[in-house]
């Protein structure tokens, strides 16, 4: 049990790749808190791992101080930040206006902005912290369909490495983690679902990703085994893009 102790917040853990990673941070031995715009789904994984569920929207400011202070008052630490909340889009460069694009900036960039912001003061003051940041292969493939959320993992990605340099000093690592098109109930309910066809064939290893695939090297980035990995992005994609 590599995170025996942790108490480790996993927004968008009430379904797909958030809640296997809340499954695999709670089989290491850590409290899971599970911070989800949907209550009942987060209700739901909090329940299935033993854990605590927050319903807050990341792009609210107010809501994701609120979480902070909830995991504080009720555990007294904040080890561990993972960053698994978004919106997967389908829209074409047609069809991209710009309420959409600030409707996947908000959540998907502006949402880890805010909740690295909330827990930064107290992994400073505690001189221990490990942030995972959930990109995407999609910064590396250009994905149709998504260039809006294609921007914003690009975002996230570039941002991992700059407040890794920043918190490097505190004892603060902050890496990301990028999945390849995974059969999330999110992706399995939309059109992504019918991209797996010619993706899975790209792929190294040719069968479809689940989410289980994604949870262990957020787990192992979350861990001590991960002091001195920081900035980094683990591809976990079975070298779609590897070329
Ligand atoms: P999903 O849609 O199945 O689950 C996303 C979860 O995030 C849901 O429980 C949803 O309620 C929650 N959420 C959405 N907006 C939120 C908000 N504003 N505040 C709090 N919670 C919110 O998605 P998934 O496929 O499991 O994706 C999880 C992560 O993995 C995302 O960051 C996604 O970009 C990334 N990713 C997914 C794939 C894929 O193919 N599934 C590939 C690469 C990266
Ligand atoms: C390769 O992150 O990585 C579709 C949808 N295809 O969300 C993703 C690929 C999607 C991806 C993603």
């Amino acid at each position: 049990m590599k995170l025996q102790d942790r108490v480790a917040i996993v927004t968008g853990a009430g379904q797909g790749i958030g809640r296997a990673i809340a499954e695999k941070l709670s089989q290491e031995g850590a409290t899971v808190v599970v911070a989800d715009v949907n209550a009942e789904t987060a209700q739901k994984t909090a329940a299935d791992v033993g854990g605590f569920a927050y319903p807050v929207d990341v792009s609210i400011q107010e809501q994701v101080a609120g979480l902070a202070t909830a995991v504080l008052d009720r555990y007294g630490k904040i080890d561990v930040l993972v960053n698994d909340a978004a919106i997967v889009p389908f829209v074409p460069w047609e069809d991209l206006d710009f309420a959409e694009w600030r409707r996947i900036m908000s959540v998907n960039l502006d949402g880890v902005f805010l909740t690295c912001r909330a827990v930064y003061p107290h992994m400073k003051a505690a001189g221990y912290g490990r942030i995972v940041n959930i990109a995407s292969n999609v910064v590396l493939a250009g994905t149709p369909n998504m260039a809006h959320y294609v921007a914003a993992k690009g975002g996230v990605f570039a941002f991992t490495r700059a407040l890794a340099t920043e918190l490097g000093r505190w004892g603060i690592t902050v890496n990301a983690v990028a999945p390849g098109l995974t059969a999330s109930e999110g992706v399995m309910a939309g059109p992504h679902a019918e991209a797996f066809d010619f993706v899975v064939p790209l792929q190294a290893i040719p069968r479809r990703a689940v989410p289980a695939d994604i949870a262990p090297a957020v787990a192992f980035l979350a861990s001590e085994e991960a002091s001195w990995v920081t900035g980094a992005m683990i591809v976990a994609d079975g070298g779609h893009t590897r070329h």
